[in-house]
């Protein structure tokens, strides 16, 4: 499917859930869930090569990667680890994330685009899911 797009979140559940799962503390998590309120997300696409670049107004993500090849990236609060983004379904990526030091809760993202043409985003540490619903812009 086609990823590529400027999205704008509609819902999000679980995200404060999320990183309270990683550990990370009242004061930066109140920081990072009202910044993640109001995202913007830019990704393009060629073949099945994304490049998805998230911004808030205190942190900003790019990644590139190639469904079927690892790559490098960060945890949600910010730990580097190796992903291994896989087709869960012809519409779904599924990205398993593993840390390159320490240890903490498994986590994973996937990316979805639904029949209606929304990107549905989760990412999970543990048992935590959190869901973010987006919009083409
Ligand atoms: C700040 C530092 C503390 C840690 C953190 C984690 C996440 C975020 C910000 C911070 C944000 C994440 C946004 C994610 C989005 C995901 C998506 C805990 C490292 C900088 C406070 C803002 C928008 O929807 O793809």
């Amino acid at each position: 499917p086609d990823f590529a797009g400027t999205w704008k979140m509609k819902s999000s559940e679980n995200f404060e859930e999320l990183l309270s799962a990683l550990g990370v503390g009242f004061m930066l998590r109140k920081i990072a869930v009202t910044a993640a309120s109001k995202p913007s997300v830019q990704i393009t696409q060629d073949g099945e090569t994304l490049t998805i670049r998230t911004s808030t107004s205190v942190r900003t993500t790019n990644i590139s990667f190639t469904v079927g090849q690892p790559f490098s990236e960060t945890t949600v609060d910010g730990r580097p680890c190796t992903s291994h983004p896989c087709w869960e379904t012809e519409s779904k990526i599924s990205c398993e994330q593993i840390l390159q030091k320490g240890e903490g809760p498994k986590t994973a993202w996937t990316r979805e685009i639904t029949n209606d043409g929304e990107l549905i985003l989760t990412m999970s540490a543990g048992d935590v899911v959190c869901t973010r619903v987006y919009l083409r812009e």
